[in-house]
């Protein structure tokens, strides 16, 4: 009888000690379970191999550099133009007369000069309210603030109120995007000042306005404010405008409007292109890295440069077969429902 006991205690025992280690694989099982769900969901970039079709959908522009709506519902497309004209494309067809038209005002001359790039107010159905960023007189690059008229297909040319303008003495490297991010400040990026090699070392001299992101807030201060936390508001170690630096050329750039991260297109100087990331709960300053580093890779010095603080690109790419000049910038998700099911996968 007490062996009986002995071996139904030691069954018990057993029992309790194999449930418990089943417990113990089913928890460390669901553990990694969620851990690969988790990266799953996360947005690390991918490369996969994609199609992608072009189709035309209207003529009679004219040098088109930048297309964005407004954010107002209407549904119209506002097509930018280097020479100076802004065009509304809707319903499939060009309004019969621009949106804007400052051709007068902006020196298109060079190649990479001209009117560059639009970005309406975030409150724009209310106020009205759209920048454009433009090369000017001798080429300066020019931030201005413009009020749509009484006719919502048209721009006053009266309004016109220019917010900054700094001088940029070659063709080149004009930079050219403005967008407003999350936190409702308006963002310019500013090329290093052409020629090549950047031979006025601004990418790396965060006290000028060159080679640089700008972070402003139009909302208050005149012509605009400060945002409190840019990361030289008021240590003077650098320009109060700047948000970021070290960059060459980023002619554009986009925010992840699912994650508030900030994707920079850089253009490289002979042998690297590259994307920058900057996460969306950065406090701003990041260095990335022109002209120390052309993307990966030393640049001045071309051996051994010093590469501490600097922020290295998420990819890059060289010329040739990959391509040349890199002239995106708009991060866009695609949900792939068709191949990856129902729960879906984001492509960048
Ligand atoms: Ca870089």
């Amino acid at each position: 009888m007490w062996y009986l006991k002995l071996r139904s205690h030691m069954v018990r025992k057993t029992g309790v000690l194999l449930a418990f280690v089943v417990v113990i694989v089913v928890i460390i099982v669901a553990f990694v379970v969620l851990r690969e769900v988790t990266r799953a969901n996360q947005s690390t970039p991918q490369t996969l191999a994609i199609t992608i079709d072009v189709q035309k959908v209207v003529d009679g522009v004219d040098q088109p550099t930048f297309v964005v709506n407004a954010g107002d519902g209407s549904g119209r497309l506002f097509i930018v133009e280097k020479t100076g004209r802004i065009q509304i494309f809707n319903n499939g067809q060009l309004a019969a007369s621009p949106f804007l038209d400052i051709t007068s005002l902006v020196d298109s001359s060079a190649n990479e000069r001209g009117l560059l790039s639009v970005a309406f107010h975030p409150d724009y159905k209310t106020n009205g309210l759209f920048y454009v960023y433009y090369t000017g007189e001798n080429g300066d690059v020019t931030i201005a603030r413009y009020k749509v008229s009484s006719s919502p297909d048209v721009a006053d040319p009266q309004s016109a109120r220019i917010l900054l303008t700094v001088p940029h003495p070659r063709g080149n490297h004009n930079g050219g995007q403005l967008a407003f991010g999350p936190d409702g400040y308006l963002y310019a990026g500013l090329g290093d000042g052409g020629g090549g090699g950047d031979p006025d070392h601004n990418g790396q001299n965060p006290k000028t306005l060159l080679g640089k992101l700008l972070r402003l807030d139009v909302n208050s201060g005149d012509p605009y404010g400060i945002p409190a936390d840019n990361p030289f508001a008021t240590n003077k170690q650098g320009a109060p405008e700047v948000w970021a630096y070290g960059l060459r050329n980023p002619w554009r750039f986009s925010f992840d409007s699912a994650t508030g991260d900030l994707y920079i297109a850089d253009v490289g100087q002979n042998l690297y292109e590259e994307v920058d990331v900057q996460p969306a709960k950065s406090p701003g300053g990041l260095n990335y890295g022109w002209n120390i580093m052309e993307a990966t890779h030393c640049y001045s010095p071309s051996d051994g440069c010093n590469k501490n603080g600097l922020v290295l690109p998420v990819t890059e790419y060289t010329h040739g077969d990959d391509g040349c000049s890199i002239s995106g910038g708009l991060l866009r998700r695609l949900l792939l429902r068709q191949n990856l099911g129902d729960a879906g996968k984001w492509l960048q």
